[in-house]
C-alpha cells in the first residue's frame, strides 16, 4: 500500500514555484514521482547517470567562465562565510527558508516520501532513494530498499573486538568513528582500485562501499550504545523493522512513537547540502579518490566538534545543570540569568546560531511539532519552548550574532530524553548514522560526475597585506 498524502499534485504546485523561484528551478527540474516499477536503486542509477554527466559537461562548456561573486579578504578571514565553492546535488540550504532535499521542503518530504503507517513521519530510505535519484520513490520501492539494506547490515566481528580495545567510557563518538574505521577494511572500492578499475566505473564499488557502510552505521552505533550503557547486551536487528525503526529497536527503545521519533530523526540530519564541516570534510577526503569508508570517518570527526554535531549533547547537558540548579519549572528570569551566566564566562549558548542559516530552522520546528503532537506537557519540552522566547533578544543584545535564532541541535536531546535515551553524551552519534546518508549519496554522484581532487588556494596574511597596499 502507498501512504500518499499530496502526492502528484503537490509535485505540480512545486514545479510551477520553481518557474518564478530560481534558487528552485534546478532541484525541481528534474524531480517527479517515481513512475517506474524497478524496485532495484542501481539500475535506477544506471539510467540517471549518463544524462547527469551530459549535464554538467554543458554546464561547463557553456557557461564555465561566468563569475559567481566576488572573493573579499573578509570571507578568506571568516572561514569562506558566503563564499560559493562546492558542487552537491543531494540538498540546497536557503538562509530563510531552510534545507530543501532535491526541491523538497521538510513538510513537503514529510506529506511525499512513504511512511510505516498512515500519515506517520518519512522513512529514512525514502530520503536516500530521493536525495540519490531526484524521484520520490513509491513504498514498494521503499520496501525493497529496506529489505536490501537489512541485507548488507552484517558487521564482521573484528569491528566489534576494534571498539573493545578502547576504553568502555571513551567518548561515544570515538568509538564510533573508530568502528567506521575497522568497517574500511571491506571496501570494494579499495579492491577495485588496486586492481586497476577504469575511472569511468568508480561510481560502482562506491555504490557497494556507500549501501554497506548507510546499512551497518546503525549496528556499530548501538553497540556502542548498549557497550558502554547496558552492559554490553547486544540487541540483534529484527528483519521485519524499517532503518530508523530497527535502528531504535537495536538501541533498546520498542515504542511505536520513538520508532517515529528515530525515522524523523535520521531524516532531517540526513543532509545540509556541501559546506557543513561534516559534509564538507567527506567530500575533501573523498576527492583524493579514499574510499566511503575513509571519507565518512574523517567526516565524522568534524561532527564530533562543539560548533557542530557535539552541540546536541552540549545543549542537553546545559539544560540539565540548568534543571539540577533551579528545577523543571524554572522562570524565564532564571533562564536570563543562566544565558548571561554562559555568555559571560566566554561560551557559546549552544543549539542557538548558524553559518548559513538566518532564521529558525525548519529541522528546529518539526522537531517542536512532534513535541507539540506526542508531548506537550514534557517539562523538558516547556523549558526548550521558554528558551526560544529569551534566548534570541540576548544574543541580539551582544550585537555580533548574525542569527539568533535555535538551530536542530536545540530541540532534539529533550526529544529522545523524553523516550528514555537520556545519555546526551551519546546524541551526535545518532547524527552521524543519519549524516551517512547524505555523504554517502553526495560521494556517489562525485564518482559518477568524475569531480576533480579538491585543492583550494591558500595565502598567508603578509600576501594579503600587499595584495590589499597594491589594490589600494
Ligand atoms: N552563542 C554565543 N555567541 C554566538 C553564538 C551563540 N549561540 N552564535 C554566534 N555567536 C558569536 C560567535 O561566536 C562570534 O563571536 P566572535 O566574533 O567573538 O568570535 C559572533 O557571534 C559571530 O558569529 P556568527 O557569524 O553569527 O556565527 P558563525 O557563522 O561564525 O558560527 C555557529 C556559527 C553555529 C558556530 C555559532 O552560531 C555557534 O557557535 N552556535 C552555538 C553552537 C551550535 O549550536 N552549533 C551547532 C550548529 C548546527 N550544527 O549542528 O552544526
Ligand atoms: C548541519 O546540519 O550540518 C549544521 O546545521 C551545520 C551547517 O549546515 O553548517
Amino acid at each position: 500500500m502507498v501512504f500518499f498524502r499530496g502526492g502528484v499534485s503537490l509535485i505540480s504546485k512545486l514545479r510551477s514555484r520553481a518557474v518564478q523561484q530560481p534558487s528552485l528551478r534546478d532541484s525541481v527540474r528534474w524531480l517527479q514521482v517515481q513512475t517506474s516499477s524497478d524496485l532495484d536503486l542501481h539500475s535506477q542509477l544506471k539510467e540517471l547517470i549518463p544524462e547527469q554527466q551530459e549535464r554538467l559537461k554543458k554546464l561547463k562548456s557553456e557557461h564555465g567562465k561566468v563569475q559567481l561573486g566576488n572573493i573579499t579578504v573578509d570571507m578568506v578571514l571568516g572561514g569562506m562565510r558566503g563564499m560559493t565553492g562546492l558542487l552537491w546535488e543531494t540538498s540546497l540550504l536557503d538562509p530563510d527558508e531552510g534545507i530543501r532535499f532535491r526541491g523538497l521542503s521538510i513538510p513537503e518530504c514529510q506529506k511525499l516520501l512513504p511512511a510505516a503507517k498512515p500519515g506517520g513521519e518519512p522513512l529514512p530510505e525514502g530520503l536516500l532513494w530521493l536525495i540519490l535519484t531526484g524521484k520520490v520513490p513509491t513504498k514498494e520501492q521503499v520496501d525493497s530498499l529496506s529489505k536490501e539494506l537489512r541485507s548488507r547490515a552484517i558487521v564482521p566481528d573484528h569491528v566489534f573486538k576494534t571498539i573493545n580495545a578502547l576504553p568502555v567510557n571513551a567518548h561515544p563518538m570515538t568509538q564510533f568513528a573508530t568502528g567506521v574505521m575497522a568497517l574500511q577494511v571491506q571496501s570494494e572500492f579499495q579492491k577495485a582500485y588496486e586492481k586497476g578499475i577504469h575511472k569511468s566505473k568508480y561510481w560502482e564499488p562506491t555504490y557497494e562501499d556507500s549501501l554497506s557502510l548507510i546499512a551497518q552505521v546503525p549496528v556499530v552505533a548501538s553497540y556502542v550504545y548498549r557497550r558502554m550503557y547496558k552492559n554490553g547486551q547486544v540487541i540483534p536487528k529484527d528483519d521485519s523493522l524499517d532503518y530508523g525503526g530497527n535502528f531504535a529497536h537495536m538501541l533498546g527503545f520498542d515504542s511505536p512513537d520513538m520508532l517515529e521519533l528515530m525515522r524523523l530523526y535520521v531524516t532531517i540530519h540526513s543532509d545540509h547540502e556541501g559546506g557543513n564541516v561534516s559534509a564538507h570534510t567527506g567530500h575533501l577526503v573523498a576527492s583524493a579518490l579514499s574510499d566511503p569508508y575513509l571519507s565518512f570517518a574523517a567526516a565524522l570527526n568534524g561532527l564530533a566538534g562543539p560548533l557542530h554535531g557535539l552541540a546536541n549533547q552540549e545543549v542537553l547537558l546545559w539544560i540539565k545543570s540548568v534543571v539540577e540548579e533551579c528545577g523543571e519549572n524554572v522562570s524565564k528570569e532564571n533562564l536570563k540569568d543562566h544565558i548571561w551566566k554562559t555568555l559571560n564566562s566566554g561560551k557559546v549558548v549552544p543549539g542557538f546560531g548558524h553559518g548559513v542559516l538566518r532564521q529558525t530552522d525548519p529541522r528546529y520546528m518539526c522537531q517542536r511539532e512532534f513535541a507539540l503532537k506526542h508531548l506537550p506537557d514534557d517539562p523538558l519540552f516547556k523549558l526548550v519552548s521558554n528558551l526560544y522566547e529569551v534566548v534570541p533578544p540576548i544574543l541580539l543584545e551582544l550585537g555580533k550574532v548574525k542569527n539568533p535564532w535555535p538551530n536542530v541541535d536545540a530541540h532534539s536531546g529533550v526529544l529522545l530524553n523524553h523516550y528514555g535515551l537520556t545519555e546526551a553524551r551519546y546524541y551526535t552519534v545518532l547524527f552521524g548514522v543519519s549524516r551517512a546518508i547524505g555523504i554517502c549519496s553526495q560521494l556517489i554522484w562525485d564518482r559518477a560526475l568524475g569531480l576533480p581532487l579538491e585543492r583550494p588556494k591558500s595565502v598567508t596574511m603578509e600576501w594579503l597585506e600587499n595584495y590589499c597596499k597594491k589594490a589600494a
